[in-house]
């Protein structure tokens, strides 16, 4: 099996540090029925990975090739690229998935920031905690590997669910340029 990053470092999570609260008991290892949470495998683009980030953007065309190749490229930055996901089991299919992304800096005492990206839920599975769990997961391990900030960009409707994990808007403008 062909995982993005070692899913044993999920196990160091310190989940005594959760900031928000979990409903009918919720958690990495009982993610609820037939899901499992784990990092993203090479071939989850057969596990409708892509159909599911189309729940969130364009994903336009993408082949198995280019997705490996992606997956490689990301996989050699070690320490960079965190994603998890949500398997459904009695499916087969990805049913959720975050990222956490480190970003490496001379400032801070050389340290680095983490990016929270791509936090998407399948619409069938709304409603079970999921996007909670998976934020609030990769939060911790933020704290674990070490950040001096974590950041995120997110509709105006979604920043009640982001300070649940500790964010909050701050007096910076968030600029974008699109191509
Ligand atoms: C949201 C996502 C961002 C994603 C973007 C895609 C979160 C917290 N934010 O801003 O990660 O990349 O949507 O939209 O998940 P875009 O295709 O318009 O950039």
């Amino acid at each position: 099996i062909n995982y993005l990053f070692d899913p044993n470092i999920l196990e160091e999570i310190d989940w005594s540090k959760i900031k928000c609260n979990f409903q009918n008991g919720v958690s990495y290892k009982k993610p609820g029925d037939g899901l499992v949470v784990r990092p993203l495998r090479d071939d989850d683009i057969h596990r409708d990975y892509l159909l599911l980030m189309s729940q969130l953007t364009k994903v336009g065309i993408v082949t198995e090739e280019q997705f490996k190749k992606r997956f490689e490229d990301m996989k050699r930055c070690e320490g960079t690229y965190y994603i998890l996901v949500i398997e459904d089991k009695s499916t087969n299919k990805i049913v959720g998935s975050s990222s956490l992304i480190f970003e490496q800096k001379f400032i801070h005492s050389a340290g680095q920031r983490g990016r929270i990206e791509d936090v998407v839920v399948n619409g069938d599975y709304r409603g079970k905690q999921l996007g909670k769990l998976l934020v609030q997961l990769l939060v911790l391990l933020g704290e674990l590997l070490g950040v001096y900030k974590l950041s995120l960009e997110c509709k105006h409707d979604k920043v009640g669910f982001y300070e649940n994990f500790g964010f909050a808007k701050d007096d910076q403008a968030f600029m974008i340029r699109r191509f």
